[in-house]
């Protein structure tokens, strides 16, 4: 029977970089990930990275094709249906953010950890064991074939709808959530982006997103209802409403071109708590979802997985579990300030209800953000990450 250090459910972005950081503590690991190496590389999701999430990822080892094809931002646009306003990020919060998909992080952290061989895709049944005692297990099936990996300590990297968080006791766990009667549709296409910078919209019509993933592909989302599928939305729909919320300077930049991915996406906050179960210890989207207005959920990922990694290390090394047993509260005082931003993001740019009462106050808001840079600093802040202040993680 196999056996390693850390067994880590889930080769997306934080399972991968768990296990690429962990090797430079020297600490073992085995990535068990359900589908295909193919699979997971094709998901068109984040495109947004902190500072420190990039720092993080050139720590990791792996940061040499971001910097070199990342798009480094400055700042961004809030549009809305009277004006609109930029927010200095590099002016108000001394930092800026890089633009550089999922899609390629994901193949830079693949391509590390299958150097390693550290990675099984295509790993089915996954079934957790032993959690609360100190001899976990982990038992699955890989091309047919029944297999069972002991370890110390297992890693639940697994999404919002793995295994991980299930294989909790119901009455171990407390779950906040909030749904939004809402959902974004998502295009990628070979285009030139309108601007430079992202455009959020606040429109009449709904929110509108501009973002880009180089300067000749873009990413373009717009609201829609929960109850749409993406065959209501051939390309011509899409890029006639998308035209429709935005401000006239933006929509005549706007090049439209055959869509090559297209998705649509619920919007959801849920955070759960504590982040670990005995020997279990659950990071990124398998522990909480934001919804994606304030490009919070890879960062959050990220900063997960730095300081499990670094509690995993500190086990080995010295033999304390004083990190270990910090990490849920460290983990969890960052994720509840980005779940505070981007619900509030969610509901300042989104088209609630019908209620004219609650499109004023947006308004009133936007106008303030415009006028004030205590305001838009508040912003700023949030958006290019909070920093890992002592008591703060
Ligand atoms: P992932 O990426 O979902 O990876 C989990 C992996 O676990 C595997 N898995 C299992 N493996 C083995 N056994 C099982 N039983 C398993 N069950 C699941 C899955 O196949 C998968 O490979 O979670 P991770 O690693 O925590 O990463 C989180 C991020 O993917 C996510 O938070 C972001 O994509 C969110 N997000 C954004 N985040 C940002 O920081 N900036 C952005 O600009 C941003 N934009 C977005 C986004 C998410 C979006 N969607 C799709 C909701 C834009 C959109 C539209
Ligand atoms: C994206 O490029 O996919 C993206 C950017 C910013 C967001 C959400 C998604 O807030």
């Amino acid at each position: 029977m196999r056996s390693t250090q850390i067994v880590i459910i889930g080769g997306g972005p934080a399972g991968l970089l768990l296990s690429q950081l962990l090797s430079l503590y020297g600490v073992d690991s085995l990535v068990l990930e359900r589908q295909t190496r193919e699979y997971v590389e094709a998901r068109v999701r984040a495109g947004l990275l902190e500072w420190t999430t990039v720092e993080l990822l050139q720590k990791a080892g792996v940061g040499e094709r971001m910097l070199r094809e990342g798009l480094v931002h400055d700042g961004f646009v809030l549009a809305f249906p009277d004006g609109h306003h930029r927010i200095d990020l590099k002016g108000l919060a001394g930092r800026s953010v890089l633009v550089y998909g999922q899609t390629e992080i994901q193949r830079d952290l693949s391509e590390a950890r299958a150097a390693a061989g550290t990675v099984i895709w295509g790993a089915r049944e996954v079934s957790l064991h032993g959690l609360d005692s100190s001899h976990p297990s982990v038992t699955y099936n890989h091309r047919g074939s029944p297999e069972e990996v002991r370890c110390d300590f297992i890693a639940g990297c697994d999404g919002a709808h793995g295994v991980c968080r299930a294989s909790v006791p119901q009455d171990r766990l407390t779950i906040y959530e909030r749904v939004y009667p809402f959902g974004w549709m998502g295009v990628l296409a070979d285009v030139p982006p309108v601007s430079d910078e992202l455009v959020y919209a606040n429109h009449t019509r709904g929110f509108a997103l501009c973002s880009m993933r180089s300067r000749t592909r873009s990413r373009y989302y717009v609201q829609c209802p929960l109850e749409d599928a993406v065959t209501q939305w051939p390309d011509e729909r899409f890029w006639a409403e998308l035209q429709a919320r935005l401000p006239t300077h933006y929509a005549a930049q706007l090049t439209a071109g055959p869509s090559i991915e297209k998705s649509i996406a619920a919007l959801r906050s849920v955070v759960t708590e504590p982040m670990r179960f005995g020997r279990l210890f659950l990071a990124g989207d398998a522990a909480h979802i934001v919804p994606p207005t304030g490009a919070k959920g890879l960062n959050l990922a990220a900063s997960d997985v730095r300081l499990l990694s670094q509690a995993f290390a500190e086990f080995y090394r010295a033999g304390t579990t004083m990190l270990l047993d910090e990490y849920s509260a460290r983990a969890l005082d960052r994720v509840w300030k980005a779940t505070r931003f981007s619900w509030w993001f969610t509901i300042l740019m989104h088209k609630l209800s019908a209620d004219p009462f609650a499109q004023r106050l947006q308004l009133a808001e936007l106008h303030y953000l415009a006028q004030s840079s205590a305001a838009s600093r508040s912003v700023a802040e949030n958006y290019v990450g909070l920093s890992f202040a002592a008591g703060a993680a």
